[in-house]
């Protein structure tokens, strides 16, 4: 029987294991990436293991989200892994070098190597063929630590493109299309891998728009072919000695497929406030627009800037819409500058702001209250931008640069414009950004801790009887944006969990944190894919914190999943789903013998203020359940050594 391409690469770089969907592998990791915003935890915990030099073969700590440097935390923190990189001999990648995501496609990106990385878009890496994998930054800590990652085999979805994309629609509409088709969850305990005539007609930078999008299905990863494609683009990065040939087998047998005709598809847009929230620019129609925002690790290439200064030469930007580009990274900025294509969108009117994470993360351009905002980001979860009543949708770069001029969301094939075609050119490489480790006394290094650097909380071993008292009962597709805000206000505090315990849950519900300081042990009890989104570990740390022990959920989104067993809180499953709405805020839940139950796959969960009990379980495999026994990994590693 033939082997899809995932499994093959997962199969070469099995530790222990075997490739038998929903059952524990462990994996070499070859290389890592960290950004700052999550950096900070993984290198206190990286630290707190006690290693010299990492074990991967590469890691490299990104500085993208926390760039503004409002006061001094900022900073710090880049001080703070700047230090721990050097001891440790990881590379650091100076803030204003890009997004972690462009720049490791750009520089770092092997096919059939794997990738983990503390952010969730680390499967854009997907695009260059390799599998990469976004994980909460202690399970990346771990994989610099020891070289490895464990994980529950995925099964694999098969996307076959045929055609090629029409003028006016490209990889953002493409990614979009599958989101309508699968949804925000239809990706959960999937890879999905990209097959068919159809992939030739992509450009690795296409194909990494997908991948990094895939993220929103709640896939483990997903993963292109290497191909001609892949190798032109390593040649033009300066790379071709990276190249090797990959693909599934002939005969590769799929657990699901799903057919797309890349030739049929039009400009699609994810209407607020779900990336799946799906539907055609025209029939959305010609809505009054006050913000565009391009750029973030979706869309901002070096062909997708080119292909929005070109929509722009010439043209006015729309006296009601504040247009703002952020470039994927120094190489693409500097490109840009000297062919002149940055002179045609300031001519414009567009504002060019620092190559980073920037107002997808929140950090700055807020739109103004009520406002529609196009964006060319991944995600558009409600108060994510840091306005909390305005409407984002999500766009490709082409229909970002024409609705800015038009004015209203235009379908830019509706126009009668000429799509102006845009290639990629040759890079010279400049590393000027970039600190490599000098291999030399990096072991003498000084840590350098800011004030505002404080420890990580840990969690306790698991008692015989868990009570705890229901502190939230929030519905279905809470995100982790929901539990663990983000914005220009509360991302400097990342390194300080017991600042930003106050602020868990704080738009969903402002009593949170007040109520769980009171009960002191304390429940969640959950809907459908709770914890969708980033991989902030801060979203289970937070919760641990204010005395979290475990959260009921119709299901659970991966990487949070993770985070919360890593973090020694049980995450339980309804085996009857309309059991969720038995619960209110306030009443206390029991779990009576929690370690044998936590063993077995039915828990119960005792209701005392109804008397009633309710069927759960934790479904964790070997090492997770060694993890909630000892009160999280960190405990769990300690107790091995
Ligand atoms: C995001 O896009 O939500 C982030 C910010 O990049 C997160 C990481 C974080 O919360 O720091 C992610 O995607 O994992
Ligand atoms: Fe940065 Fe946005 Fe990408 Fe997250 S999704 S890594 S915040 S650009």
């Amino acid at each position: 029987m033939g082997k899809t391409l995932a499994y093959k690469i997962l199969e070469d770089h099995l530790v222990k294991g075997e490739m038998v969907p929903g059952t524990e592998i462990t994996i070499k990791m070859d290389q890592t990436l960290t950004q700052d915003s999550t950096g900070t935890m993984v290198y206190l915990q990286l630290e707190a293991m006690g290693i010299e030099h990492v074990k991967t073969e590469l890691s490299v700590a990104y500085i993208d989200h926390n760039t503004l440097q409002t006061g001094f935390m900022n900073a710090d923190d880049h001080a703070f892994i700047k230090s721990v990189a050097k001891r440790h001999g990881i590379l650091y990648s100076k803030p204003g070098n890009g997004i972690c995501h462009q720049l490791h496609l750009e520089n770092y990106g092997k096919p059939g190597k794997t990738l983990l990385g503390s952010d969730s878009h680390t499967p854009t890496g997907g695009g260059i063929g390799m599998i990469a994998i976004g994980a909460g930054g202690l399970d990346v800590a771990v994989a610099m630590a020891k070289g490895i990652y464990s994980l529950t085999v995925p099964k694999v979805i098969n996307v076959k493109l045929s055609g090629s994309l029409q003028p006016w629609t490209s990889a953002k509409d493409v990614i979009l299309k599958v989101l309508q088709e699968l949804s925000v969850k239809g990706g959960v305990g999937y890879i999905v891998e990209y097959t068919g005539e159809g992939v030739k007609s992509l450009s690795v930078t296409d194909r990494a728009t997908i991948t990094n999008m895939g993220a929103e299905l709640g896939a483990t990863t997903s993963v292109f072919p290497s191909d001609e494609r892949t190798k032109e683009y390593l040649t033009q990065e300066g790379r071709p000695q990276d190249f090797v040939p990959l693909t599934a087998d002939e005969d590769a047998v799929y657990d699901k497929e799903l057919d797309i005709d890349l030739s049929t598809l039009v400009p699609l847009a994810a209407k607020p406030h779900m990336p799946d929230n799906v539907d055609t620019v025209e029939n959305i129609g010609r809505i009054k627009v006050d913000q565009v925002a391009i750029g973030s690790c979706t869309n901002s290439s070096y062909v997708d800037l080119m292909k929005v200064a070109a929509i722009l030469k010439g043209k006015k930007v729309h006296p009601d819409v504040s247009l703002v580009i952020s470039p994927g990274s120094s190489r693409i900025t500097e490109k840009l500058a000297t062919n002149g294509a940055m002179a045609d969108m300031i001519a414009a009117g567009a504002r060019i702001i620092e190559n980073a994470c920037g107002p997808c993360i929140g950090m700055g351009q807020s739109p103004k209250s009520g406002a529609v905002s196009l964006r060319t980001f991944n995600r558009n979860f409600k108060g994510r931008s840091g306005t909390l009543d305005a409407d984002i949708y999500l766009v490709s770069p082409e229909t970002a640069a024409i609705s800015a001029i038009e004015g209203v969301l235009t379908d830019g094939s509706k126009t009668g414009l000429e799509m102006p075609e845009v290639t990629m050119p040759d890079f010279e490489i400049n590393d000027n950004f970039m600190i490599y480790p000098d291999g030399t006394n990096t072991q003498n290094t000084e840590v350098e801790m800011g004030p505002n650097i404080k420890p990580f909380p840990l969690n306790t071993p698991l008692t015989d009887t868990v009570r705890a008292k229901v502190c939230l009962h929030p519905g279905d597709n809470i995100t982790t944006d929901d539990i663990m805000p983000s914005d220009s206000r509360l991302l400097p505090y990342r390194s300080n969990i017991p600042h930003l315990a106050d602020y868990c849950f704080e738009k969903i519900d402002g009593e949170f944190a007040a109520r769980c300081k009171e009960a002191r042990e304390c429940a969640i009890v959950g809907g459908e894919n709770y914890g969708q989104g980033s991989s902030r570990e801060h979203a289970a740390l937070a919760p641990l914190y204010l005395g979290v022990k475990f959260v009921i959920a119709k299901s659970f989104a991966r990487i949070h999943r993770s985070n919360l067993i890593n973090s020694g809180i049980i995450p339980l499953v309804f085996k009857n789903p309309v059991d969720y709405d038995d619960f209110e805020i306030g009443q206390e839940l029991v779990i009576e013998n929690a370690i044998e139950q936590v063993t077995s796959d039915k828990i119960k969960v005792k209701n005392t203020a109804t008397g009633k009990e309710y069927d759960t379980a934790a479904n964790l495999l070997g090492l997770e359940l060694e993890m909630i026994l000892a009160g999280g990994k960190i405990n769990y590693l300690n107790a091995q050594d």
